[in-house]
């Protein structure tokens, strides 16, 4: 069998750090992303903070008002919470993702897992790591923390291990070593109160829980948790890399000096139109939706897209829609393009049309 490894990818301080790429002038300070449900007021709460913040007391879902209270005097910055660009970005992290392995697995808005072969020894799997690290850090100027295990439980403690900017290695030997020491709470699903429970029975590190009576567990919090914890416990987890279904197929390049007139990039959308289409025939599938990604100098993330009449996985058919959208984009922003991606979303197979058609 091929031998496998996971990769947990999470982003520091997400919101908190994007604002701060936004707007550099603000690095340094406490920065704190609020969502208010009142704006007169300023109430509402703390989606993150980050680390200078953090260093007060601040951290995710507090109240505004209690945030303001622990950073009085500080020259704190209070941002409202941005989605549409978290998203954005989310999405070209995605992206970068796709780019050294088709096994990807989102599990929220910054973080992921992506299973990778490993011929030779989870080491691969590391250089992977620093790679994804790099281009992420080169493309949007963000640190993330990572973590390789042999499986998705071992990847996602890891990579909490060392944040910010952490990459942390487990291999399948070393998985006892490295579980055994830390705290119960770094098993993902084992809350404030699971956490207080298991103290109150003498239980604080992953090893106390490992050697812990199982029985005595079982009759209080039901045989399938207990069960569960002590799996953990043992670094065993089965469950696979959720593959999503592939939802789009997108080409990106970036744009070198010389190709930034029009005509260049309309060159530049045919080719990756007809790129695109190559892959929709390989594997069969047409798509409704037509869009196009924008990066400009400052990373900033733009994305247009257009539902086609019926779906398609004719170049010329993707090239026409991309380079309309692009024209019109570029009337109504004209920035200075960095890169520019084609996609095709929302796929279906052809087969399935088919079978649709002649209903
Ligand atoms: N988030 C939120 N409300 C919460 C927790 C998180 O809105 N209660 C948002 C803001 C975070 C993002 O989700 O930036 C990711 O959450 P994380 O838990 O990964 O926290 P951060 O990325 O902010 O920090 P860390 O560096 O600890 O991962
Ligand atoms: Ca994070
Ligand atoms: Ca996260």
């Amino acid at each position: 069998m091929e031998k496998k490894a996971v990769i947990h990818l999470d982003l520091d301080y997400f919101f908190a750090q994007v604002e701060e790429r936004k707007n550099p002038s603000i690095f340094g300070k406490p920065v704190v992303v609020c969502v208010y449900t009142n704006e007169k007021e300023q109430k509402g709460a703390v989606t993150t903070a980050n680390y200078v913040a953090r260093k007060f007391g601040v951290h995710s879902g507090i109240p505004i008002t209690q945030a303001k209270k622990l950073l009085n005097g500080k020259d704190a910055v209070f941002l409202p919470a941005n989605y549409e660009l978290y998203e954005e970005i989310s999405y070209g992290i995605r992206n970068i993702l796709f780019n050294y392995s088709d096994k990807i697995e989102q599990a929220s808005i910054d973080e992921f897992y992506i299973q990778v072969p490993v011929k030779e020894g989870i080491h691969e799997a590391e250089k992977i790591a620093v790679m994804i690290k790099n281009e992420i850090l080169k493309k949007f100027k963000l640190t993330c923390s990572v973590g390789i295990g042999p499986n998705k439980l071992i990847a996602k403690i890891a990579a909490g291990i060392n944040k910010p900017d952490g990459l942390t290695l487990v291999k399948e030997e070393q998985v006892q070593d490295f579980l055994d020491p830390l705290e119960v709470d770094r098993i993902p699903g084992i809350g404030k109160k699971t956490k207080e429970y298991l103290q109150s029975k003498g239980i604080f590190t992953i090893k106390q829980l490992r050697i812990a009576d199982f029985a005595e567990l079982a009759e209080e919090l039901g045989k399938k948790a207990a069960g569960a914890l002590r799996e953990a416990a043992n670094g065993i987890d089965n469950s696979p890399v959720e593959e999503e279904k592939q939802k789009q197929i997108s080409r990106m390049v970036t744009i070198t000096d010389g190709a930034k007139d029009a005509l260049e990039l309309e060159k530049t959308i045919n080719e990756l139109s007809r790129e695109i289409a190559e892959e929709l025939n390989r594997v069969e599938f047409v798509g409704k939706v037509v869009g196009i990604q924008v990066i400009d100098k400052d990373m900033k993330v733009y994305n247009r897209s257009t539902t086609l009449q019926s779906p398609t996985k004719d170049a010329e058919i993707i090239a026409k829609t991309a380079n309309e959208l692009c024209k019109k984009f570029f009337l109504e922003k004209p920035i200075e393009l960095r890169r520019i991606g084609v996609r095709v979303e929302k796929l279906e197979t052809i087969k399935g049309q088919k079978s649709l058609a002649n209903f």
